[in-house]
């Protein structure tokens, strides 16, 4: 035989597994838990080449934790709310409902036939009521605490998908779901008050620097955007009150020439006098027209309106004019700011367009020949009878500024942070209602809990297309209800909640899915969490995992759940491409999962997505070999047709080489996979197969006990990545099924003292390599092989190596 059936063999493992059910957790297992939990789908198709790659991934580590005895939350459910799956079903012109559950149905098939681990018996989507019910009281327990709110404000508006949007749904001027450019509009809306923990989610994010992905850290850390500076009050004439301004430079406060307010702010046409205020009229149709990303680019025209009124810097008692423009942004700081034309770029393009005049208060370095001045320097033409900075650096001067504004009733300082409060709702369907009525005699009135779920109305046959103000408003029965309070006739809500509030609590639902009294248990939710590692892609390192993280603190805060994080460790996968390029209807250069799946089998699939290179890296298909996975699998398989002693023979009396082999791959595998480095784990595996297949052919021969050891091995080892070979190699050996949990091999310690050790290479103070290397390697030998190293050099990356730190055999550290 030189291999077996694939179709016939991956029917009939699906039906053991079916019945033995292996990966069911249990909540009241005696074992060490682990929750393993990778992001749930959008329903809006079969599963795809992404889905194969990030579940394979999950899978390894899932699988894992398995046969090394810990008791595996591993579940999957479906985000088939929201816009994703509700414009994938109106362009395939049926009911979001329909579609989506169609959709549930063939992905779970796909999954099931994947052999991805989850515990299917947790399962649940987003659009069940008996989920979003628990939506909906959330939002009730948010809006009890003032965590919901509804205001007026500018919002972001998508004019392709005819709703609005959250800021963090908007990636570079564009809509995060359809691409189209988005604009502003002034409306009311439901928000979450995430701003009220924006200094916590910052602060938490130092501890979870060390597992979660740098680029995750850093794009969260850049979106909260602390900054510190002052708020300083500017007299206007004709106003009683002052107009606070924001500034990250107070030093600069002697600079200040004139003042900007954003023209779309309510400040602007609250001061313009009549005689401007046409101007200011006509200039707002221009700026309600650009996009934020337009309007905040330095190397735009500065254009605005002068308002017609004067203010007065306090620091040098000079009349400055105030104008609107469009580079100062409504929503940020105070919608107000401070120009100093010297020391900011913006300010001073603006200073040179309406000729007014410059006042550098940093001194530029010798031969400075630029424009505004940002960096450091010593202050200049900044004194007046009270206050004196000359000469001293930014730092200083802004301390100095600031306890004298402070002193003198002119300002404060101040943190600002660029997070906004999360815009939670949406004039579209497919989401779930949000529970408040709005009665004419008592205003907002949250539907009593006993009466959720509010449900969707049917609407079938309805128009559901987006049209700018929720569909939901149409369904005139639905909408007319008694106010819970008074009794008479009140509305409902039309709009629905984003997917994204959907997502932000899902994880805790998974620890008690069926419970139909509470969103979840909170026992059984402090048991399962933290999540010990999520896996998924890194499109979401902002939006849902600010969320998440925003979700727990509040359920903290509520002493609903004992932890603050909801995820300990992180790992993002990188995308499959092809051909170089991603994949694309336009560029016709999309692989389909089925035919690959039907060409090759799960196991040469899920092995060459493993196999491909480190988890983070990109996977371009068109280099991979899944036939090449398959003939390993093939080999592997083979041998434990070759094996002849029989299941729990003494393997201590086998050949001593093969065993150190076996033993020095199983020891490594396990550091391997929980430092992520699975696609060096199934290299490892891979030489163990040879080196078996020699002993068996030309060394010990196929009844030495060491050969069975060395099979079993593999067997294991293959069972985190390609389940169906696993179980037919097990039972080949003349086991029961399942290999799945019959956990990881002994390793006798003795038989790895030997021959190697491993030395730990940090580049920056962080692990980037290990290498196995002899006992007595000299200092100047580990130094080479250690700059030698890929992974090394890519952690270099050009830069100046500065010191090398070397004790051998077990550290290297870089200073570049
Ligand atoms: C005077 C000044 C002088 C400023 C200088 C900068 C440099 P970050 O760091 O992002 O918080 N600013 C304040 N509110 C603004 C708004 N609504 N729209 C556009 N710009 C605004 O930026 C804060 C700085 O951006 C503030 O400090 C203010 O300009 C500007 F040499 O004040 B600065």
């Amino acid at each position: 035989e030189t291999t077996y059936d694939i179709e016939a063999t991956e029917t009939k493992w699906q039906r053991v597994w079916e019945e033995l059910q292996p990966f069911r957790a249990d909540d009241d297992s005696p074992r060490e838990k682990r929750y393993a939990l990778t992001m749930f789908p959008y329903p809006s198709g079969d599963l795809h080449m992404g889905h194969a790659e990030v579940f394979a991934l999950h899978d390894v580590v899932a699988r894992y934790w398995w046969q090394r005895g810990y008791e595996v939350l591993n579940p999957m459910g479906f985000d088939s709310f929201g816009l994703p799956a509700e414009n994938a079903a109106i362009r395939n012109d049926e009911h979001p409902d329909t579609y989506t559950r169609a959709n549930i149905a063939r992905s779970i098939e796909s999954c099931k036939r994947y052999a991805a681990s989850f515990d299917w018996s947790r399962t649940f989507n987003t659009s069940d009521p008996g989920y979003y019910r628990w939506t909906q009281w959330l939002f009730l327990e948010l809006y009890e605490r003032g965590l919901a709110y509804r205001k007026n404000s500018p919002v972001n508006w998508c004019p392709q998908d005819q709703t609005v949007l959250a800021n963090e749904q908007v990636v570079g001027g564009m809509c995060e779901r359809c691409g189209a450019e988005v604009t502003k509009k002034e409306l009311t809306q439901w928000y979450f008050k995430i701003t009220d923990y924006a200094q916590e989610l910052l602060d938490s994010l130092d501890e979870l620097e060390t597992t979660w992905p740098d680029r995750v850290v850093t794009a969260q850390r850049n979106w909260i955007g602390r900054s510190e500076g002052a708020h300083v009050d500017f007299a206007v004439e004709g106003r009683e009150e002052p107009v606070t301004v924001y500034t990250t430079r107070p030093d600069t406060l002697f600079g200040a020439t004139f003042m900007v307010v954003a023209a779309d702010a309510a400040l602007a046409s609250e001061l313009v006098t009549e005689e401007q205020r046409p101007a200011l009229e006509d200039y707002l149709v221009e700026v309600r027209k650009e996009t934020e990303i337009n309007r905040l680019a330095t190397d735009r025209a500065k254009t605005g309106v002068f308002l017609g009124v004067h203010a007065t810097n306090p620091l040098t008692g000079t009349r400055i004019p105030v104008y609107a423009a469009d580079y100062v942004l409504a929503d940020y700081g105070t919608g107000a700011i401070m120009a100093v034309p010297g020391q900011d770029q913006r300010d001073w393009e603006f200073a040179e367009a309406f000729d007014l005049p410059v006042v550098r208060t940093v001194q530029p370095p010798e031969g400075w020949e630029g424009e505004a001045f940002t960096g450091d320097g010593p202050a200049i033409n900044s004194a007046n009878d009270e206050i004196d900075l000359s000469g001293m650096g930014v730092a200083e001067a802004k301390t100095t500024t600031i306890a004298y504004l402070e002193r003198k009733g002119l300002g404060r300082g101040t943190v600002n942070f660029r997070l906004r409060d999360w815009l939670v709702s949406r004039q579209r369907f497919w989401g779930p209602p949000i529970p408040i009525i709005h009665c004419p005699v008592d205003g907002e009135v949250p539907v009593p809990a006993d009466q959720l779920p509010v449900t969707l109305p049917d609407l079938r046959g309805a128009d559901l297309k987006p049209k700018g103000t929720s569909p939901l408003g149409g369904a005139t029965d639905w909408v007319q209800v008694e106010c819970p309070t008074c009794g008479g006739p009140a509305t409902r809500d039309t709009d629905t909640m984003d997917t994204f509030v959907d997502s932000s609590w899902y994880m805790f639902r998974y620890c008690s899915p069926h419970d139909d009294t509470q969103a979840f248990d909170s026992d059984k939710v402090n048991a399962w969490m933290p999540c010990n590692l999520y896996v998924g892609g890194v499109e979401h390192a902002v939006l849902h995992l600010l969320y998440g993280r925003f979700m727990t603190k509040v359920l903290n805060d509520m002493g609903l759940v004992d932890f603050r994080e909801p995820w300990a460790a992180q790992l993002n996968q990188g995308f499959v491409i092809n051909q170089g390029k991603k994949m694309s209807k336009s560029l016709g250069n999309g692989v389909n999962l089925g035919e690959q799946l039907a060409a090759f089998g799960v196991d040469s699939v899920r092995l060459t997505l493993v196999f491909a290179g480190p988890p983070e890296d990109d996977i371009d298909w068109a280099n991979m070999s899944p036939d090449g996975s398959l003939r390993f699998l093939q080999r592997a398989w083979r041998l434990s047709g070759d094996v002849t002693s029989a299941p729990g023979v003494d393997v201590t009396t086998g050949d001593l080489a093969l065993r150190r082999t076996t033993a020095r791959t199983v020891h490594d595998a396990a550091e391997l996979v929980e430092t992520y480095r699975f696609n060096v784990m199934v290299a490892r595996v891979m030489e163990l197969v040879n080196a078996t297949r020699k002993a068996i052919d030309s060394g010990c021969g196929p009844a030495d006990p060491a050969v069975r050891e060395a099979t079993e091995a593999v067997a294991i080892l293959l069972s985190l990545v390609a389940p169906y070979t696993a179980e037919e190699m097990w039972e080949r050996l003349g086991h029961q099924p399942t290999v799945v949990r019959v956990g990881w091999p002994e390793v006798d310690e003795a038989l790895l003292v030997e021959d190697s050790v491993t030395a730990v290479v940090q580049v920056r103070g962080k692990v980037k390599a290990r290498l196995e290397v002899a006992p007595d390697i000299s200092d100047a030998d580990l130094e080479a092989a250690a700059l030698a190293d890929a992974g090394v050099q890519r952690a270099i990356d050009g830069a100046t190596v500065r010191k090398v730190v070397v004790r051998a055999p077990k550290l290297v550290n870089i200073v570049v």
